[in-house]
């Protein structure tokens, strides 16, 4: 028989390769004063007048605390094998330390023994941002005693739920929480040092370390690892000072965390770089990187987008070399002397993010390159885009299945190529709370109506469906006789 454009495996994925997706929190979970939980620093940062669009915050999000069993349904109707979600640290430890709060615990159960009752892997993010609010006001991530603090919350959550997590994730890019919380202040707590963003950073290692000990002592067997929000990072042209800056902006967004976790140590221009903030790498006690460089099992990257960047002194060649306005100037890229440039012509989802699947091969080989043989899950991919419900009551979402069935060719290419990828979670399981940008943007497979909570699979969701139940990526909607899943055709 000669293979085809059409025959299935052309389009498919290795047995067993574990499809889901993923949500936060914070971002869905909403009922924020419900059964015990303490305020985290998202809430209060939330309501800070300025902090995000609109004035939005995750008070009401998607309602998923009161609607657990409508969302258990929906992740049936999917039929994907896993789900990924986050514990709130405050629902669980309402100021953060001390005895557990059975009421919060109590939800995380159920939502586990619903999702075993479907035959959905759970799998558990312990820290996606949500930090207890008495935390922050004792120091937050730039005092080492929110490390411990989060030793002892992961130990209460492994007892309580042990066996039945099927992977486990420490944290949820802590690139985000350290440069964005601590540096640029676009996050909660919104504070804007970069020496307390690089104490923030070291510490968010280290209790990353100290959870995946407590994990191997509570849970044997447990599977354990990290997400990182790791990204290519390429120069905007070859002149020296772009390469430099593409360097800085590499050290910063991923070696400051690829080299600690696999290596046990940072990158020398980065302890460079930062040697006069303060307090910065002072933190660093003796013995910490052993602690961060515990072997993990997994490894989970959240891929968006690769970034292109540029000397700041040279935004104006940049502009000439056909690139646009900077996109990412803020106080962590003013400190690196960097900017972020754009192709103006490049397709964009509505966070004005490139779309770019190869990007996503260029990173995983990459890493598997440098750090491999290494498993890997995507933890996060996915995007927003303009949804809107249509006059035959229906999201026609094209653009984001396009946009996944781009990144899926990417990961099948990534696979040809050696990488070892075990899974994939679609960001997300339905539109929430985008943190700074509110509810405006929607990255949902199902579209939520907000002032109803009523949910709404989107097209992208029944052709999501036919991925997970099938292992492959159906023909594209729309595409004549030759233009479908691959297979002897060239790449998409
Ligand atoms: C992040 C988080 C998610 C986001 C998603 C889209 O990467 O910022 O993990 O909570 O909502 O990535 O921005």
């Amino acid at each position: 028989m000669t293979s085809s454009a059409s025959s299935p495996a052309a389009s498919s994925f290795p047995h067993g390769f574990l499809w889901g997706t993923s949500t936060a929190s914070y971002q869905i979970e909403g009922a924020v004063g419900a059964d015990g939980r303490g305020p985290s620093i998202w809430d209060t940062f939330s309501h800070r007048p300025g902090a995000t669009h609109n004035g939005d915050t995750g008070d009401v999000a998607c309602d998923h605390y009161n609607r657990l069993d409508t969302d258990l349904e929906l992740l049936s109707e999917l039929g994907a094998g896993s789900y990924r979600f986050s514990v709130a640290w405050p629902r669980v430890q309402p100021t953060g330390k001390g005895p557990a709060n059975p009421a919060g615990l109590d939800f995380y159960k159920r939502l586990v023994d619903g999702l075993h009752q479907r035959d959905i892997l759970p799998a558990l993010t312990l820290y996606h941002w949500d930090l207890p609010q008495p935390l922050e006001d004792a120091g937050g991530w730039t005092v080492r005693d929110t490390a411990e603090r989060f030793a002892d919350y992961a130990a209460v959550v492994a007892d309580a739920l042990g066996e039945s997590v099927g992977l486990w994730i420490t944290l949820n890019e802590p690139w985000c929480s350290a440069w964005q919380g601590y540096g640029s202040g676009s996050h909660a707590p919104g504070r804007r040092d970069i020496g307390a963003a690089v104490a923030a950073n070291h510490h968010l290692l280290l209790a990353h370390g100290l959870g995946v000990d407590v994990l191997r002592t509570s849970v044997p067997g447990a599977q354990v690892g990290v997400s990182l929000n790791v990204a290519p990072i390429r120069a905007a042209t070859d002149h020296p000072d772009d390469v430099r800056a593409a360097r800085l902006v590499d050290g910063n967004q991923n070696r400051l965390f690829t080299e600690p976790v696999f290596r046990g140590r940072y990158p020398e221009d980065m302890l460079e770089h930062y040697a006069s903030h303060s307090p910065g790498f002072s933190v660093v006690a003796d013995g910490d990187l052993e602690v961060i460089s515990r072997p993990i099992d997994f490894l989970g990257v959240n891929f968006y987008f690769p970034q292109v960047v540029a000397a700041a002194a040279r935004r104006r060649e940049a502009s000439g070399a056909g690139f646009g306005i900077p996109v990412a100037y803020n106080h962590v890229a003013e400190d690196l002397g960097v900017v972020g440039v754009f192709h103006p012509e490049a397709d964009r989802t509505a966070m004005d993010w490139e779309i770019d699947p190869a990007g996503l091969v260029e990173l995983l080989v990459g890493l598997h390159r440098e750090y491999g043989p290494v498993p890997m899950y995507i933890t996060e991919n996915g995007a927003a885009f303009s949804d809107y419900v249509g006059p035959d009551g229906a999201v026609h979402d094209r653009d984001r299945i396009a946009y996944l069935d781009g990144h899926l060719s990417a990961l099948r290419e990534s696979i040809a190529a050696g990488v070892d990828l075990r899974g994939y979670f679609v960001w997300s399981l339905m539109d929430n709370f985008e943190w700074a940008h509110g509810y405006h943007k929607r990255f949902g497979l199902t579209w939520i109506d907000y002032p109803t909570g009523t949910r709404l699979p989107k097209d992208s969701f029944f052709w999501y469906r036919q991925v997970v139940t099938t292992n492959a990526v159906p023909p594209l909607l729309g595409a004549g006789p030759g233009e479908g899943a691959g297979g002897d055709e060239p790449p998409r």
